[in-house]
């Protein structure tokens, strides 16, 4: 098995990833090609069939070949993607007025149904083209829907490359529209339209009109075709916080162990059938914050969530702002440009930062609560417990960074620091006590940071920083170039002794904790620096943490998490992520953190090597493979499952997790911080159940940490 670092899910190396399709699906395709042409000859060939079509369907091809330039990837990020390239069509013609709701189903067989009530794609002939809107929209590459000018300002897709591409990805797409009176209806097979366009059955009186996309993504281009409910459920009720009124519905119509749902003993018999959950929020963004604030089970600081809008026509920018305070000590920013989540952040969330820090200093020092001889607050303190959301929506957006999730256009960032300075001044200005109660929590936690540094630096004259400033229980590898250092955090002295032993001492080093480190969710500043743990980690990431940490300094470019797979294993995963997450999130960002797979079996052939097996589902196929050919266990214990790190010799522990050219490495990427923001508060917070449950359930599975 090889390093499966950079591909892990398929997600983390896009040009590898479609460099590899390329030779397998062209490969593919040709053979299928001339089957389809044949087929197509005999029986489905629509007469409208001309030179002209197939030049359209060779910009499909184009999407075939290099899917990943479309849609992301072919992992199970891109399949996804698919849905949401139909839905903001939908959502579009809800912005523009004409759509009121929109109901996606998953069916049994995973293809998924988009029907909205807009006024349904053109189906008359469209000038020059020769053939109906609705192909248009199906055939042509960028088509995006819009065609014939008059499309609406702002956009919401991420590629915005429209239906097409949905149906370049398909084996099947039915279209079904209702207008002008008529239900009209095509299918597409393998790209092509199996006839044109049908006029069927009058419209009811009252019928509303309308489009249906149903599609089945194609197996031969994604590495699944298993929808994940939760996926799809999180990402629209997001959609509905960030598009105000808007009213979506997710059904589910899959039977029983459906994806990701596969839990033993959570069979409950007496489910509800389909699954249907239905998002409308007719205060957007503001309750979107009172959302998060909920299910973080903080403490609001200032009763009602502050939250103003503002746009700006000429320059073809609106913004939306929302946020409040809570006694809780970590901050939640989430923003947004054209409903797409930047996670990156940039210019708009810049201008946030800027215009909040500025505007509460001066304020503070006017009212005089910030005395003379008092230092600024910084924007940390200013920050401390602030759950906000900043949603932009531009004309047209610049994404930049490594993951094209951060906002690039400069006039985002002035246009932000304009509204905050214009509505959060009014804001304060009618609200002196909540204003008070907010700067003196921000002086609070400027106190409790200046306390850390202090502390710290007494620690630092006395002992642990002696070693060139590395903490003891490093085991500091030999090299000094970033790009090859790994660092891996071990849990537990016994585990980190193999760890040890077993490394590459060149480019390897390890870091064994000893107990869990501290909930950072819960803990302050000043709490969390003063833990020992928590500041050798830090201390030997290298990179400092929170506002000035600085990438260029980190001392690995992977930094490996190394856990037993169980559900201790999974608290401390999510433990040590939390910490990154919060403090050292561009670590995160540019994907520098991984979670280490240990295998859950050995099988124990009789003859020949071991095999280790990473997942119930492999151990099932190995063993069946090795029995078709022959291959013998030994009576009774024949495969042996692993209940920690601890139970492997050190050189095993090498060979099965730490040897790039075996181990299995997920790599942590906050693609959706919104997602991660949730899940750390849900299985730091108060609750129980919701946190067993979770832990129980994902024990063996990183996917949660980069669904
Ligand atoms: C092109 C033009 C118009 C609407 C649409 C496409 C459209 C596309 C989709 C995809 C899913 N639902 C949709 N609803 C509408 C404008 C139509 C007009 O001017 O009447």
């Amino acid at each position: 098995m090889a390093d499966l670092a950079s591909d892990s899910l398929g997600e983390s190396n896009e040009t590898a990833d479609a460099a590899s399709l390329t030779s397998e699906v062209s490969a593919a395709e040709t053979t299928d090609e001339s089957m389809q042409t044949a087929q197509l000859d005999d029986t489905l060939a629509p007469d409208h069939y001309d030179a002209s079509d197939l030049r359209v369907l060779e910009g499909l091809e184009a999407v075939r070949i290099r899917p990943g330039m479309y849609i992301g990837s072919t992992g199970p990020r891109g399949l996804h993607h698919l849905v949401y390239e139909i839905v903001d069509n939908s959502v579009d013609e809800a912005l523009a007025g004409y759509a009121s709701h929109i109901e996606v189903t998953i069916l049994p067989d995973n293809g998924i149904r988009v029907v909205d009530d807009g006024r349904g794609i053109p189906v008359d002939e469209v000038p020059g083209e020769g053939i109906s809107g609705v192909e248009t929209v199906m055939t042509k590459l960028h088509a995006g829907g819009k065609f014939g000018g008059g499309g609406y300002a702002v956009s919401g897709g991420l590629h915005g490359v429209g239906i097409s591409v949905v149906n370049a990805l398909s084996t099947r797409v039915d279209v079904e529209v209702r207008r002008q009176g008529y239900v009209w209806t095509q299918t597409y097979i393998n790209q092509r339209p199996t006839a044109p366009l049908k006029r069927g059955r009058a419209m009811e009186p009252g019928e509303s009109t309308g489009t249906s996309v149903t599609f089945w993504p194609d197996g031969k281009i994604f590495e699944t075709t298993v929808y994940d409910f939760e996926t799809l459920r999180s990402r629209f009720q997001q959609m509905a916080f960030l598009n105000k009124g808007l009213k979506i519905s997710l059904t589910d119509e899959r039977e029983e162990d459906r994806a990701g749902d596969e839990v033993a003993g959570e069979q409950d018999s007496d489910k509800p059938e389909h699954r249907t959950v239905t998002y409308q929020y007719m205060n957007g963004i503001k309750d979107y914050v009172e959302f998060l604030v909920k299910s973080r089970k903080a403490t609001p600081v200032e009763p009602d969530v502050i939250d103003f809008e503002a746009e700006d026509l000429n320059l073809g920018i609106s913004a939306e702002i929302a946020m409040q305070w809570t006694t809780s000590y970590s901050e939640s920013v989430h923003t947004f440009a054209n409903t797409i989540s930047t996670t990156e952040g940039g210019t708009h969330e810049e201008g946030f930062r800027t215009a909040l820090t500025s505007l509460i200093n001066k304020y503070a020092r006017e009212k005089n609560i910030l005395k003379d001889k008092d230092d600024n607050l910084s924007g940390d303190d200013v920050r401390e417990g602030l759950t906000a959301v900043i949603s932009v929506k531009l004309t047209n957006p610049q994404f930049e960074g490594q993951t094209k999730t951060k906002l690039g256009n400069s006039e985002a960032r002035a246009f932000v620091i304009r509204v905050m300075n214009d509505k959060l001044n009014d804001w304060a200005d009618s609200h002196p006590s909540d204003m008070k109660n907010i700067i003196q929590k921000a002086m609070e936690a400027s106190r409790a940071r200046l306390a850390a540094k202090k502390a710290r630096e007494n620690t630092r004259r006395k002992s642990i920083f002696e070693s060139a400033g590395m903490p003891d229980k490093l085991k500091d590898c030999q090299s000094n170039d970033p790009a090859e250092c790994e660092l891996f955090i071990v849990e537990g002295d016994s585990a980190g002794g193999s760890a040890i032993q077993g490394r590459n001492p060149i480019t390897q080093a390890i870091l064994p904790l000893r107990g869990k480190i501290l909930n950072t969710e819960r803990a302050s500043l000043d709490r969390m620096m003063k833990s020992d743990t928590i500041e050798s980690l830090i201390t030997a990431v290298g990179g400092g943490y929170g506002e000035s940490f600085d990438l260029d300094k980190v001392r690995y470019h992977k930094v490996i998490i190394m856990a037993d797979a169980d559900v201790d294993g999974a608290h401390i995963a999510t433990l040590n992520l939390t910490l990154f997450f919060r403090y050292m999130r561009p670590m995160i960002t540019a994907g520098y953190v991984y979670v280490a797979m240990p295998p859950l079996y050995r099988l124990k052939w009789t003859k020949g090597p071991h095999d280790f097996v990473y997942t119930d589902a492999e151990r099932d196929r190995v063993l069946a493979e090795g029995k078709a050919n022959g291959r013998q266990l030994p009576k009774g214990e024949g495969i042996q499952r692993y209940k920690g790190l601890g139970e492997m010799s050190y050189q095993e522990l090498w060979e099965t997790t730490m040897d790039p050219e075996h181990r299995i490495l997920k790599q942590v990427r906050i693609e959706d911080a919104m997602q991660a923001d949730e899940t750390f508060s849900m299985l730091m917070g108060d609750e129980v159940e919701p946190r067993r449950l979770f832990i129980q359930r994902n024990a063996h599975n990183a996917k949660w940490i980069d669904a």
